[in-house]
């Protein structure tokens, strides 16, 4: 009989300060980002882990409609959609993606390179793609559960923002407006994915669940790290 057969449910503050614990297994803390940060990346290591790092952006609106498509309850769906816009851009909004592509440009990439994703590698290819297919196959509130990573991303987005303009310096700024645009969307986000988890995942069981869940797309974003960092030692 596993704990959680027997064990009483946490309360939603134990529970959320569970999911927050996992931090400690956050990409914040991969070896090649604390080296991204202390400034010790080559410029072609730069450029590897935006190509890389592209085909999980423009991979995010896709995982995102899955969760639509799952989900029957419309005011989930229209604040979910929200996040597909943010991505894909709407009207004059060229949205996240498009100041991915801004990034690229930064720091030396083509549009077209991008768009190509001839630089993208098997591992990253590989994480990516089990995310998009977890979340058309999990039901919805799983598939929101693990978009909780992003309780830790408003920290690495400052981060970098408060370390590539010193260490990096042949980076034009202006290309890191994605990172300033995602503090906020992030925060939003959380408050929402949040809301949906300590909601549904209510026996100590469930609870377990969504901690292993949560630890499933820790490792993805952990795994595309090693990927990107093996691809250029
Ligand atoms: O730029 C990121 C982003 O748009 C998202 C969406 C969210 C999700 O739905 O899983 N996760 C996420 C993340 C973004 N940036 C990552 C980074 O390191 O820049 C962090 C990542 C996340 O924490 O899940």
């Amino acid at each position: 009989m596993t704990i959680a057969a027997t064990a009483s449910a946490w309360t939603c503050g134990e529970f959320e300060a569970q999911l927050r614990s996992r931090g400690a297994g956050y990409h914040i803390h991969h070896p090649f980002n604390v080296r991204m940060n202390d400034g010790l990346l080559r410029p072609d290591q730069i450029r590897g882990w935006v190509a890389n790092r592209f085909y999980y952006q423009v991979n995010i609106p896709q995982k995102d409609a899955a969760i639509i498509a799952n989900c029957p309850d419309r005011a989930t769906r229209r604040r979910w959609v929200q996040r597909i816009l943010d991505h894909d851009g709407f009207g004059a909004n060229e949205g996240g993606i498009e100041a991915w592509v801004r990034l690229g440009e930064a720091v030396g990439l083509t549009r077209e390179a991008l768009w190509s994703q001839r630089h993208v590698v098997p591992g990253v290819r590989f994480a990516v793609d089990a995310y998009v297919n977890f979340a058309r196959r999990a039901p919805w509130q799983e598939a929101v559960c693990s978009s909780l990573t992003e309780m830790f991303a408003p920290k690495i987005h400052k981060d970098r923002l408060a370390t590539w303009p010193t260490h990096y310096t042949w980076i034009d700024p202006e290309g890191l407006q994605y990172f300033r645009s995602r503090i906020s969307l992030a925060e939003r986000d959380v408050e929402h994915g949040l809301e949906v988890t300590l909601g549904y995942f209510t026996t100590r069981a469930q609870q377990e669940r969504a901690l292993d869940i949560l630890q499933f797309k820790l490792d993805i974003l952990w795994s595309m790290l090693d990927a990107i960092e093996l691809a250029n030692p």
